[in-house]
């Protein structure tokens, strides 16, 4: 699609904090013809060195239950999933509700490269390098009222090519929520590409959430729907066990889980030499992100 473009920055140059702050930049320079090489060579603050999984590893291990359990699964029956065309629904508290077809939203929103580090509850981890748009664009094109407390997501619901919905694994659909301000930060984006391809259905497409501090099963895939409530709305996994997975679910290596430790994540990849790592607070964002918590108990609101 011609409105989508990849830029040349490095893993080096988009440090998560520089991606979403030069974010304009990037932007006021490609619309101005400058050279996307030219803006890769610049200097960026505190450089990373976050190594994306390959986009094999990436699309063939994956959490998907509407398409079974397994983690190979996903990447086996999501192909029956239709996803031309595609509405999201977006209502609840905002001016502008409606079915909003997924080509007339990409030709709003502005894509970028985003590569964020992702870690699952179950203590795996990858660093994507998504392609996406920040969800408060979204938001804004609706219009929050100003009750809007909390937003609350949809997947799409499809018996007949989702094979793993015939099991009451979870509650069908898949939903997810969080408060409006976490939804209205410029890390959190919805994500419609990975590598600069379309995004695989396996991993959610055309669209899904990524949520790069919260565990990621909060990162719903596959969105039909967006909600602005004034109520913390119901989640999938809170639901199926509310003693294991909270509304929070921001990563956090000193709380564990009930039936293993947070303390360190394995790496998927690199086979034999897979490596553990330690789990970094707010899965390494805590810069961005803690000042979203103040005045809660971070270890109990989990
Ligand atoms: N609709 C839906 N969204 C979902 C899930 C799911 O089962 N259904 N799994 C979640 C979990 S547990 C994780 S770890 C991530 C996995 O994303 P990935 O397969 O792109 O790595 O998707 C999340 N979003
Ligand atoms: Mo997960």
């Amino acid at each position: 699609m011609a409105y989508r473009w990849i830029n040349t920055l490095t893993d080096k140059d988009v440090t998560p904090h520089a991606a979403f702050m030069n974010r304009r930049q990037i932007m006021g320079g490609a619309l101005a013809g400058i050279g996307l090489a030219g803006i890769a060579g610049r200097t960026s603050a505190a450089p990373e060195g976050l190594e994306p999984n390959s986009y094999e590893d990436i699309t063939s291990y994956n959490n998907y239950y509407e398409f079974g359990t397994g983690k190979d699964d996903p990447a086996r029956y999501a192909d029956r999933l239709t996803i031309e065309p595609w509405t999201v629904q977006i209502d609840g508290l905002v001016d502008k509700p409606g079915a909003y077809g997924f080509d007339d939203i990409m030709q709003q929103m502005t894509i970028e490269e985003r590569i964020y580090r992702f870690r699952c509850v179950e203590a795996w981890s990858m660093v994507v390098p998504w392609n996406g748009f920040e969800l408060a664009d979204l938001l804004n094109m609706a219009g929050v009222q100003s009750g809007a407390k909390y937003v609350s997501f949809e997947t799409a619901l499809r018996p007949d090519e989702m094979p793993g919905v015939a099991y009451n694994v979870l509650d069908w659909p898949y939903v997810e929520g969080l408060r409006l301000d976490e939804a209205m930060h410029p890390l959190t984006i919805m994500a419609t590409g990975i590598y600069g391809k379309d995004i695989p259905k396996q991993n959610g497409a055309p669209l899904r959430l990524v949520v790069p501090w919260k565990y990621g099963y909060k990162s719903i895939k596959s969105v039909v729907r967006i909600t602005l409530t004034d109520t913390q709305p119901p989640t999938s996994w809170n639901k199926a066990n509310a003693g294991e997975y909270g509304f929070y679910s921001n990563v956090n290596p000193e709380v564990d889980h009930p039936r293993w430790s947070q303390a360190s994540e394995r790496v998927i990849g690199g086979g034999l030499f897979s490596k553990r790592i330690p789990t970094l607070m707010f899965n390494g964002y805590e810069a961005e992100v803690a000042d979203l918590y103040a005045g809660m108990d971070v270890s109990k609101d989990i």
